[in-house]
């Protein structure tokens, strides 16, 4: 059956929406100090730095607030390549701003945003309570804060910077995943308005920023262990600092031709964690990983992704010994491609 790849983009429908923007600006004066904030992730940040270049020569200053600081390399990547000044907000009692604006977010979202009157809120999460700002712009079924930004610069016919314009794409390719979630038209009006205004090389840099120099050596062990059983390729880590590391070594091995399931466990935190990654047209990660693991702890998944946590006390009474080959044996028993449910 043919699909249509775009089939999930809806449409509005109506008549493109021009944002509010002198009821917008006149709701900030030229002495103002403004500080906007946000919880940093791509998309939020990269609405900031647009209401930024907003309010560029209509108030006195402008400085962008983080309120916890930024961990995700990808995100880091984003913040050092495109020389972002952004503040992390550790104490309100330190914030020098008059006015204050929240993007990406709303005040019931957190105790530390709930503490200020907010001059402007622009977000596209689903409004659950009443926001208390003299601007609001919610609209729940945007992919992307970055998006509506995206329009409000146009409306004020501000052509984006570079790095405006390469943080707001970014922004719009995160939060829908690249087109793959909640996306409207208007996502990708604003992804094609932007895509000739953004860095293509930085933006590249940025997206596959997301190993650290320390989690080259779990690969290292992950191809000196890895063992091959039909389209199955297992390997096991011992113990690691997350269970993330099992994520990327498990997606990466899942590039080789010809395997369809890779199969990547460590401990961590007294937990066996068994995390399986499955590509090729039947997939069935979910159903697997509930069938070997079920029983005996928690598991489960998606088509494509899955994952079991064993407590080592349990796996201890079933296997006896925990060494690193009797650990690595058990997961690959259970997960055969011979093994008959
Ligand atoms: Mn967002």
């Amino acid at each position: 059956m043919y699909m249509d790849p775009t089939q999930h983009i809806e449409s509005l429908n109506t008549v493109t929406w021009a944002p509010q923007i002198e009821t917008l600006f006149s709701c900030f004066g030229s002495r103002d100090s403004v500080l906007i904030m946000m919880d940093p992730d791509p998309d939020a940040i990269g609405a900031a730095l647009a209401f930024k270049r907003l309010l560029w020569h209509k108030v006195a200053a402008v400085s962008i607030g983080i309120i916890r600081p930024i961990r995700r390399l990808n995100n880091l990547a984003m913040v050092r390549l495109l020389r972002l000044p952004l503040v992390l907000l550790e104490n309100e009692r330190t914030i020098e701003a008059d006015k204050f604006v929240l993007v990406d977010g709303q005040p019931s979202h957190n105790d530390f945003f709930s503490r200020f009157h907010f001059t402007a809120v622009i977000d596209h999460h689903p409004q659950n309570a009443t926001i208390e700002a003299a601007y609001v712009d919610v609209r729940p079924n945007y992919g992307a804060t970055s998006t509506i930004l995206t329009q409000y610069l146009r409306a004020a016919q501000i052509v984006p910077s570079q790095t405006l314009a390469t943080a707001l794409l970014y922004g719009i390719k995160t939060d829908t995943r690249n087109f793959e979630r909640h996306t409207l038209v208007e996502d990708v009006d604003a992804f094609r308005y932007l895509f000739e205004f953004a860095d293509h090389n930085i933006l590249e840099k940025i997206e596959i920023s997301d190993l650290s120099l320390a989690d080259t050596k779990f690969f290292h062990k992950a191809f000196i262990r890895k063992h091959v059983v039909k389209d199955r390729i297992f390997t096991y880590l011992d113990d690691v600092p997350s269970s993330d590391i099992l994520v990327e070594v498990a997606e990466f091995l899942l590039k080789i031709h010809d395997i369809n399931w890779s199969i990547v466990s460590g401990i961590y935190q007294g937990n066996l964690i068994v995390c399986v990654r499955n590509a090729g047209h039947r997939k069935d990660a979910g159903r697997l990983v509930r069938r070997a693991f079920g029983a005996i702890g928690c598991a489960g998944g998606h088509e494509s992704m899955a994952r079991a946590e064993i407590p080592l006390e349990r796996l201890h009474a079933i296997i006896g010994d925990l060494s690193s080959t009797s650990i690595e044996m058990f997961v690959r028993r259970r997960l055969s491609p011979f093994k008959k449910y």
